[in-house]
């Protein structure tokens, strides 16, 4: 019984155990934090005014007017809310893109400066009624001027399954009522990375992925179904006036395509030049529909100026198209 030799090694152990709980129980407590305000502002489904697919066609009817008062949501630096957080221009009308990691914690700082009763529904992360945006609890419905704290889990059922690449997307969006305010615009997306996929946990973006972009396919209604007000948009904008989907040969790409909406809303969203990988299938076509939220990745192996479009007819010939570059 030479127990002596034994006292170093189940030393060893207990330091070795007390550095793995501390670091896991580290890893699990990140707090991603974000300040978001929900604002009344003018948006430009063409900002260009012109057909930057096909310039002889024109906009047709979806030219006649092309600034509408939205509602939008804006990431700020701080709870000041006086810095907006610059966002890459391929976003368009979204909200502020959430990030974390499978085992972190989001807490989302919401003021809505307008004149509706406003609140932030996450899809996907874990929530206590308070924190579900919706449906009655205390987070359900912030009046003008009022402000909210979402905390909202990050369990390993908000995370990418066993099929799924490293980050997937969930989206989240006003929720008092919720059709209406789809329609104004209170969209945006949270992305969601495997906890051992993470470049780290202060930039909570997928390690194995270089540049990852963000669609929404949806037809928003302007004016009460007429053809004209039916804006048939990717990210918020029409006939090209996207711009800013840039990659360069070989970048490992992944996008997320998220679809909202009315039964109109089934989108075929189509990229020339490229295939892409939907878990373990190639294709260069993803079906989506209201709601749907789909992660899909590609390398670039053809340079070029190439459309990235819905593929429904109606919707090709109503603007649903725009461009994406390799260079
Ligand atoms: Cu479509």
């Amino acid at each position: 019984m030479h127990t002596k030799f034994l006292w170093p090694y189940l030393a060893l152990f207990i330091l070795l155990s007390l550095l793995v709980v501390s670091f896991s129980a580290q890893a699990r407590n990140t707090t991603q934090e974000y300040w978001i305000a929900a604002e009344k502002t003018d948006w430009n489904y063409a900002p260009s005014g012109g057909n930057l697919i096909n310039p002889e066609n024109g906009l047709g009817v979806y030219g006649n007017t092309l600034v509408y008062t939205k509602y939008r949501y804006i990431g700020y630096t701080d709870n000041s809310y006086s810095q907006p957080i610059p966002q890459p221009e391929w976003m368009g009308i979204l909200g502020p893109t959430i990030r974390a990691v499978v085992g972190d914690i989001i807490k989302v700082h919401f003021l809505n400066n307008t004149d509706l009763p406003l609140s932030i529904h996450p899809h996907g992360v874990m929530y206590n009624k308070d924190n579900e945006g919706a449906d009655g609890g205390a987070g359900g419905n912030i009046p003008p001027g009022g402000r909210y704290t979402y905390t909202w889990v990050v369990d390993r059922d908000a995370g990418p399954g066993p099929d799924d690449p490293s980050s997937i997307v969930w989206l989240y969006h006003s929720h008092v009522m919720a059709e209406h305010e789809i329609n104004l615009g209170l969209i945006g997306t949270i992305i969601i990375t495997a906890a051992n996929k993470a470049r780290s946990s202060r930039g909570p973006v997928p390690r194995d992925i270089d540049q990852e972009f963000i669609a929404l396919y949806m037809i928003f209604n302007e004016e009460n179904d007429e053809e004209s007000g039916l804006k048939h948009t990717i990210n918020g904008r029409i006939f090209g006036n996207l711009t800013g989907f840039e990659t360069t040969f070989g970048q490992r790409v992944r996008w997320h395509l998220i679809a909202l909406g009315n039964e109109v809303d089934n989108h075929t969203a189509h990229w020339h030049g490229q295939t892409v990988l939907d878990r373990g299938h190639r294709t260069d076509v993803i079906e989506i529909m209201p709601a749907s939220m789909r992660s899909v990745d590609m390398i670039p192996r053809s340079p070029g100026n190439w459309l990235f479009h819905c593929h429904v007819n109606d919707h090709m010939m109503a603007g649903m198209s725009t461009r994406w570059i390799v260079k």
